[in-house]
């Protein structure tokens, strides 16, 4: 059973005792003691990692390459590199597509590099970068072929973008280049950035033909883990809600091209695409919101914001039909599944939305999150959007192109006039995400770019019932005897989101906080001696 008598002050402060005086000077303003919804606190992100600390976060070509573009079936996504940084990306995330027929163009289950060597880093690597894009198109024609820098491509100095531009002339296709090289920033959330430039610049606005239906949207993060996306878009179905774009869960160029022609763009992964949603309000007049499909409250709340948006008589009372109808089964579950899931803990450390979204389903269990925490969220993720302006810009995030966008007069079209924004604001926040310390009970724990050796003291203090991270946390943790979820791949299960996907988190919740096979194994170092030293001084 967890121990949550611990006083958290407390805690911080013997964490800090551990580091050398600047280290700890540095990682206490990333560690905040959360004073509940009513006090505003400010917390340090974003910030390069210490070095020497083992951190969870991944690189910048991880956020533009994985996690952005990742997800798109029908675009060549070719890495500039040495071939690791190809395995990395290679399937390794859980994506999942459904093409429309079986011989739909899909290249995810494919790896597509120019494998770099030693001579290429000497010489230059560009006439073998325009070799890969020839081969490519011959033997695939596809509709576009994304180029991925990876960090010797910066080193050396090729120019993908020159490279993309003449191959894009030869090949009469679109080609374009990411400079998302992956010291270019301080995690992967640089890559997020250079990924949402490059479509904006590159994609989208290029097809005005939007999809067929009324209250078309586009879905801004969410990247299809799991089958979250094939979960989203049958209740938007039912709703009678058209999907115009995903970015970029089972999605493809054809909707990038066309995202355009949206009436709304909803937001669900703020870190990762709130800039496709500001340029694309300021470049064709799209408003966005916000909106959460993790947790079955946290849905039903969200498609009534769409529902209210469109303000259409039918469609609020479809989307009404469909949440009693859903929520029917979800109580039936909840009702089984609460009573051993009331009182038990989680602690969240993953990636710039998650640790958010997920406290919802721990709520719907009864459960309480003691403490979470991005790996590379930014002071908004935590604070709301308010804090942007007062968010000191270093040289880390200077390094970072920022368009200039202009309206398109051609393309623009005006969603909302005054009296209606007017009306809808009542009840809609635009442009906000209020952020994740907001939620977050008093006394919890929030803390920024966790270290592995903060990990380990969390556990051993407050032996939670659940630690939610990934893969490299995982098998540290459950060697302490605390079950991990990871909430990166599911660990292969899933969906979460959505109705049934909740359903499915609670059946997995369940058998992972109940089962007695953590009180029962111990670690070699628990059964036998060891030999323990210390350094002198
Ligand atoms: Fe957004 Fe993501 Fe996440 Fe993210 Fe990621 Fe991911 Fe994540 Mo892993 S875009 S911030 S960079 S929701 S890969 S699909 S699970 S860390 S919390």
């Amino acid at each position: 059973m967890a121990n949550i008598e611990m006083d958290p002050q407390r805690w911080k402060q013997e964490i800090l005792k551990k580091y050398p005086s600047k280290i700890a000077k540095k990682r206490e303003k990333s560690i905040v003691v959360n004073d509940g919804p009513e006090v505003k606190q400010a917390i340090q992100a974003n910030i390069r990692t210490i070095p020497g600390i083992i951190t969870q976060r991944g690189c910048t070509y991880a956020g533009c390459k994985g996690v952005v573009l990742g997800p798109t079936r029908d675009i060549v996504n070719l890495v500039h590199g040495p071939i690791g940084c190809s395995f990395y990306a290679w399937l390794t995330r859980r994506n999942q597509t459904l093409p429309p027929t079986p011989d739909s163009p899909n290249y995810m289950m494919y790896a597509f590099s120019t494998d770099m060597q030693d001579s290429n880093i000497v010489f230059g690597g560009e006439i073998k970068l325009k070799q890969a894009c020839r081969e490519a198109f011959q033997i695939f024609k596809p509709k576009a072929i994304g180029i991925f820098s990876t960090c010797p491509v910066g080193l050396i100095g090729d120019d993908v973008h020159a490279v993309a531009r003449e191959m894009k002339e030869e090949l009469g296709i679109n080609i374009f280049g990411f400079s998302c090289e992956g010291y270019k920033g301080v995690s992967q959330s640089a890559g997020h950035h250079i990924a949402n430039n490059a479509l904006v610049k590159h994609v989208i606005g290029r097809n005005d033909k939007p999809a067929e239906g009324k209250f078309l949207i586009n879905m801004l993060g969410e990247y299809n883990i799991g089958g979250d996306a094939f979960e989203i878009e049958r209740v938007l179905a039912k709703c009678g809600i058209t999907l115009n774009a995903s970015f970029s869960g089972n999605s493809t160029m054809e909707q990038f091209e066309r995202a355009h022609t949206a009436d709304l763009n909803v937001v669900m992964c703020h870190r990762s695409i709130n800039y496709v949603a500001e340029m694309m309000e300021k470049k064709y007049g799209i408003p966005w919101f916000k909106v959460n499909f993790i947790g079955a409250e946290a849905s039903a709340k969200s498609l009534r914001k769409i529902a209210k948006y469109f303000g259409d008589k039918d469609l609020i009372a479809r989307v009404e039909d469909v949440i009693a109808g859903e929520m029917a089964t979800v109580a039936k579950a909840i009702d089984a599944i609460k009573p051993r899931t009331t009182g038990k803990t989680a602690m969240m450390f993953v990636g710039g939305s998650r640790a958010h979204h997920y406290q919802e389903l721990f709520t719907e269990l009864g459960m309480t999150t003691l403490s979470a925490g991005y790996e590379f969220g930014h002071r908004d993720d935590y604070e709301g959007r308010r804090v942007i302006p007062t968010i000191t810009v270093d040289a880390d995030s200077r390094n970072i192109e920022e368009l200039t966008i202009e309206k398109d007069e051609a393309k623009f079209r005006e969603r909302l006039t005054g009296e209606k924004k007017a009306e809808l604001e009542k009840d809609l926040q635009f442009n906000e995400y209020e952020g994740m310390m907001k939620d977050m009970a008093k006394g919890a724990l929030v803390i920024d770019d966790l270290s592995h050796y903060e990990m380990e003291k969390l556990i051993e203090i407050y032996h939670p019932d659940v630690f939610c991270a990934g893969i490299k946390e995982k098998y540290c943790v459950q060697k302490m005897g605390i079950p991990l979820k990871q909430l990166h791949s599911y660990d292969y299960g899933g969906p979460y989101a959505g109705f049934e996907g909740a359903v499915n988190f609670y059946k997995d919740i369940d058998m992972i906080v109940n089962t007695s096979v953590w009180k029962l194994i111990k670690a070699p170092w628990e059964k036998e001696a060891v030999i323990e030293a210390q350094y002198a001084v």
